[in-house]
């Protein structure tokens, strides 16, 4: 290994989760990528799809029945478990708006890529400790079924590693059917809690006093999470559809937030020292 690779994976072991800064920093592939591409993904069981306003982009959820019973049952994922996304391209107006359809939602274009994840034992041991999704491994696929060399897999590791009780899967409850629905979900407006909807914070600014705790609820099909921008860089918990995050703010100043997973989604909080 030279030097400069070693002071790379020094750095993303100290960056911890920050899924923002992997972009420049990190190494692209963390590790002898054992993932094949399945070709098969498509006769699988569509268990979940996601409008992602961010991307404009519209995805659907795969796996294997076998995947989809143990979950349900209560056991681990099955060793050899194969996940797919399929990310779509949405379809958009002249003006670059994804356009919707009868249900509101997001209509499917041109596939752009196909990204897995699988489940076997010993596809861990490779993984650097620090990013190390228990025996999961990650590969990003072209639409054709090549691995896309420009994809960055730590991000993969990274932006999964704060879903290690579901077994590394964001969407775990949709796998196992326990996803709550939109009417479900709680939303308060007091006047120091954010709501997250449609892939953003509302309000946009809030102004608390000093000493004060703010809490976000996410009522998105998608996780988010409060990321401070800034030093200390504090990161809440990853908020699945219908949870909540609570941060103290103890000292005036306008505080800048964004989500941890979706950096486009911005905030603030106006802290007020108290009089
Ligand atoms: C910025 C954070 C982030 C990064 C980086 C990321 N993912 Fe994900 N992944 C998610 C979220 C959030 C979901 C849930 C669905 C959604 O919103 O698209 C998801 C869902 C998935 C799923 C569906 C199964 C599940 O529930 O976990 C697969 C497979 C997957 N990602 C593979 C990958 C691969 C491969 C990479 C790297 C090329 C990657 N992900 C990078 C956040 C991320
Ligand atoms: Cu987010």
């Amino acid at each position: 290994m030279s030097k400069s690779v070693v002071r790379r994976v020094a750095l993303l072991v100290g960056a911890g989760a920050a899924c923002v800064a992997v972009g420049q920093q990190a190494l692209v592939n963390p590790g002898p990528n054992k993932v094949a591409f399945p070709e098969n993904w498509a006769k699988g069981t569509m268990y979940a799809t996601v409008d992602r306003p961010d991307t404009k982009q519209y995805r659907e959820f795969y796996t294997t029945p076998d995947v989809i019973d143990a979950v349900r049952a209560g056991k681990p994922v099955p060793d050899g478990a194969v996940l797919t996304l399929a990310a779509y391209a949405a379809q958009v107006d002249a003006n670059g708006v994804p356009l919707k359809d009868a249900n509101g939602r997001f209509m499917k274009g041109n596939l752009a890529a196909v990204n897995v994840q699988q489940k076997k034992k010993g596809f861990g041991d490779d993984i650097p400790a620090a990013i190390r999704n228990g025996d999961w491994q990650y590969q990003s696929f072209t639409p054709d079924g090549k691995p896309n060399e420009k994809a960055n897999l730590t991000a993969c590791y990274q932006c999964h590693l704060p879903f290690a009780k579901d077994e590394y899967l964001t969407n775990f409850a949709k796998l196992k059917g326990t996803f709550p629905s939109a009417a479900q979900v709680a939303l308060k407006s007091g006047a120091a809690d954010v709501s997250i909807t449609g892939f953003a914070f509302g309000p946009t600014t809030l102004k608390v006093n000093a000493g004060e705790k703010v809490t976000w609820t996410n009522a998105d099909d998608t996780p988010h999470q409060v990321t401070l921008v800034g030093a200390d860089g504090k990161r809440s918990d990853v908020m699945l559809k219908g949870q909540s995050a609570t941060m103290q703010f103890d000292a005036a100043g306008n505080i800048a937030y964004i989500c941890g997973l979706h950096p486009t989604m911005k905030g603030t909080v106006e802290v007020v020292a108290k009089q």
